[in-house]
């Protein structure tokens, strides 16, 4: 049996569409960010470091999106999600794995200052804005890649794809997609995935971000 422990509309919608895209059968607990659930004993045991997702699998937990991308590709080559030692696209696949946590690592701090941060807390304009700024070099980076092929790899739809999911769910909130129509495009792409349609049927409406878009504040 598969469980997926997992936060609606976070890093957890890379492995629950890795999942629905692989057609495997799993069950799915859901936690809250401020509900102190991911600091309960019992699912520290899972996931150490309290975060989501985290995935049992085989009688063991695994913890980290890409680390539970790679082992589901792994283990199931005939589904021809990964690109596998010896496959020439095996650099390009675990790079674009990296590569999706060094952007969330950005949105994950824009969330952090933009959406949870409460007064009389206040977030730098400042850091703000060189925040946004890295975020949008990195969409950049993108629009270049899907510029010229339309998924990450240009043999086609991969796990770096399911990856880079959650990421583009998010940064539309912190960066204008206006000047970036290969992004604009993709996006459209993942949605017309049935898979990724499964995904959003079962997470229902976004609860995470109360406006549509996050404008650096003025200093
Ligand atoms: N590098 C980890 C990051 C996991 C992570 O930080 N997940 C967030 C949700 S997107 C979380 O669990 N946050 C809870 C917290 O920070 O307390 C991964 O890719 O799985």
């Amino acid at each position: 049996m598969i469980v997926l422990h997992h936060i609606p509309y976070s890093r957890s919608m890379r492995i629950m569409w890795l999942l629905e895209e692989m057609g495997l059968t799993y069950q799915v607990e859901r936690y809250s960010i401020t509900d102190g659930s991911l600091r309960a004993p019992a699912y520290l045991q899972k996931s150490p470091g309290g975060r989501a997702p985290a995935l049992e699998i085989e009688g063991q937990a695994v913890f980290e999106s890409p680390a539970i991308t790679e082992y589901l590709c792994e283990t199931h080559p005939d589904l021809g999600f990964g690109r596998l030692a010896g496959d020439v696209e095996r650099i390009p696949f675990l790079q674009w794995l990296s590569y999706a946590e060094t952007q969330a690592s950005i949105i994950a701090s824009l969330n952090l200052q933009m959406v949870f941060l409460r007064p009389p807390a206040k977030a730098s304009p400042v850091v703000l804005k060189l925040e946004v700024a890295r975020l949008r070099a990195s969409v950049k980076m993108l629009e270049q890649a899907l510029t010229v092929q339309d998924w990450l790899l240009a043999s086609g739809f991969s796990a770096a794809d399911t990856m880079m999911g959650f990421n583009l769910f998010a940064v539309p909130f912190f960066v204008d997609l206006e000047p970036f129509p290969a992004v604009r495009a993709y996006i459209e792409r993942i949605h017309q995935r049935p898979a990724y349609q499964a995904v959003l049927d079962a997470e229902g409406p976004q609860q995470f971000y109360a406006q549509d878009f996050y404008p650096v504040p003025e200093a």
